[in-house]
């Protein structure tokens, strides 16, 4: 079984996006700003958020805070949107999910500006996606493909089974594996809560990918012996953190795993970072 160290390859591809904007700014290019929008005080996205600011600060992007109080309207939100859409320094605006009840997530998507919107979620970039288009790719599924073609798994001509049909995950990474390429032209099942038989449909599959948010759901009579296993899940139980996948029981009979913490947590955190460099590079014209 082969290990897939999320979190190495995170930190090589921080590195690369640090040395690219070492030099531009050297030039007197000026830095990339991200804007980060935290509403409320859920314990999960602090800590997210917390790490993407860090990521951010150690790649010399400028990250640019918004905490507001779980209080905040609507309005109040959208007004914000519409100040850093307009704001030339910031690059990216990420507002990071869920938002406290009372609040519409999709309306505030829908008003960021897509030229801003390094996280993927607005229905312009998810239509791009959809219809391969040039666009942002949400930085989860976008992650998983980055370690597949960084490991050298090919999904070409495999059949893959996702697990979770949600929007930040399940449904636009089973668009990019049936892309063309290499690390696309999969057969894809995309797996859910109605699927008749999910152990079976998991059985037969090359690659799995669990996005259920269910910790341990995937055990390892659902696995093919050689399968890559890909585990999306973060759950955090009396024994800490755990993901989707029964890690123990799986490892044993799959060709490759990754493992929850340190898998592809740390991926999203990556692509977030290159989305915002993509970003940078297309509003300065640097090409
Ligand atoms: N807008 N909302 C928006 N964009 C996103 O891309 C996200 N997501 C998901 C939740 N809401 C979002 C994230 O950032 C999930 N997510 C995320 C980001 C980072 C990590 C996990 C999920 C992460 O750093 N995981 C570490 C463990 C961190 C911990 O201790 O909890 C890991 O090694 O997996």
């Amino acid at each position: 079984m082969k290990l897939i160290d999320g979190k190495k390859t995170a930190q090589d591809i921080r590195a690369e996006i640090k040395a690219e904007v070492a030099s531009r700014t050297a030039q007197g290019v000026r830095a990339p700003g991200l804007a980060v929008i935290l509403v409320g005080e859920d314990p999960a996205s602090q800590v997210y958020v917390r790490n993407k600011e860090r990521a951010c600060q150690d790649a010399g992007i400028r990250s640019v805070p918004h905490r507001l109080p779980a209080s905040t309207s609507q309005e109040e939100l959208m007004a914000l949107i519409a100040r850093l859409n307009a704001d030339e320094s910031v690059d990216g605006i990420l507002l990071q999910l869920p938002l406290p009840k009372g609040l519409d997530a999709d309306r505030c998507l829908l008003a960021i500006d897509p030229s801003k919107d390094v996280d993927g979620f607005h229905p312009e970039s998810v239509g791009r996606l959809v219809q391969g288009l040039p666009g942002f790719v949400s930085c989860t599924p976008a992650g998983i493909i980055e370690l597949l073609s960084r490991y050298d798994l090919p999904t070409e001509g495999k059949k893959a089974v996702v697990i979770g049909r949600s929007n930040i995950v399940g449904k636009p990474l089973a668009v990019l594996l049936a892309r063309p390429g290499r690390f696309g032209n999969a057969t894809v099942t995309l797996c859910h809560s109605r699927t008749a038989d999910l152990a079976k449909e998991c059985r037969e599959a090359d690659f799995v990918f669990a996005a259920i948010g269910r910790p341990r759901f995937v055990t390892a009579d659902m696995v093919k012996p050689g399968a890559v296993v890909v585990d999306v899940g973060i759950n955090r139980t009396e024994q800490g953190l755990c993901g989707d996948v029964d890690f123990e029981a799986v490892k044993d009979k799959c060709s490759a795993i990754t493992p929850v913490p340190g898998g592809v947590g740390p991926m999203t955190i990556a692509m977030l970072l290159k989305n915002t460099l993509q970003s940078w590079r297309q509003r300065l014209g640097l090409c």
